[in-house]
């Protein structure tokens, strides 16, 4: 579809005005939110990434492409989410102390948002006192994103803080984001992990043992 081409196009060249502009005529012309978002967005995005892992793209256009990639998330967000629902949970959600990178954690705090959950986001950059604060104040789940390979070990951390907090027992935790697996979550003791942002809706509703 020429629409999301160009969204997909947009994205990949950090164009934020056209990107905004191509998925606001996208949404006029009917097309879905998540094909927007998972036929143009996402791919633009993994792109990005090819791109600098082969030397073509350099830091200041990945940023680029992130702002027009957020900037279309947040036109998308409010169809992405249902309204009015009371909330099934707290999810206090946030990417680990270290790394910034906040596309993947934003996505995931929408589809949360959007199948039920409340959500409290801490953003990125999160050090463990953060989530640990957030689960004093009532959140029934604790969701990790890291993207880089240096920042995994501050899940454990995390979780580690949790134990030494006596809250572990208290909480669930949910881990997710690129470089992350479910030996990863195995090994350092986290309740779940999911690799994308719908499978993390069904994850945090399995730990708290609703009908998925
Ligand atoms: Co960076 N970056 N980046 N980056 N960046 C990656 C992650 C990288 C893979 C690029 C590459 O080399 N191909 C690489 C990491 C390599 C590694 O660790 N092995 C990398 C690097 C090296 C870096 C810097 C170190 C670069 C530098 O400065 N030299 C630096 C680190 C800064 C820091 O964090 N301290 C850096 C900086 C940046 C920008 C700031 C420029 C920007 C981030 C902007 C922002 O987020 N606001 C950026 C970007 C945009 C990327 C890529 C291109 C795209 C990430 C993204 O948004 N993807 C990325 C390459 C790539 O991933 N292909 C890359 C789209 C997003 C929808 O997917 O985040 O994976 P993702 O989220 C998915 C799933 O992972 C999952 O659901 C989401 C939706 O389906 N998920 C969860 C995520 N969190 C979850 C949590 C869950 C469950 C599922 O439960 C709790």
């Amino acid at each position: 579809m020429a629409v999301l081409e160009d969204i997909h196009n947009a994205v990949l060249n950090g164009n934020k005005t056209a990107a905004v502009a191509s998925v606001q005529q996208a949404m006029a012309e009917g097309v879905a939110a998540e094909d927007i978002l998972n036929q143009a967005l996402i791919p633009a995005m993994t792109e990005v990434g090819q791109r600098f892992e082969n030397g073509e793209y350099f830091v200041p256009e990945m940023l680029v492409s992130a702002r027009a990639m957020q900037a279309c998330v947040d036109i998308l967000k409010p169809v992405l989410v249902q309204a009015g629902v009371k909330p099934l949970a707290t999810v206090a959600i946030g990417t680990v102390k270290g790394d910034l990178h906040d596309i993947g954690k934003n996505l995931v705090a929408i589809m949360l948002e959007g199948a039920g959950f409340a959500i409290q986001d801490l953003g990125a950059n999160v050090p463990a006192e953060k989530f640990i604060e957030a689960a004093r104040n009532g959140a029934q789940i604790v969701a990790l994103s890291a993207l880089l390979t240096t920042t995994m070990p501050a899940m454990k951390t995390t979780i580690d803080a949790f134990k030494e907090a006596g809250l572990r027992d208290r909480v669930k935790i949910m881990i997710g984001g690129a470089p992350v697996t479910q030996a990863y979550a195995d090994e350092i003791g986290a309740d779940g992990y999911s690799p994308d942002a719908s499978s993390a809706t069904r994850l945090a509703k399995q730990l708290l043992g609703l009908a998925v």
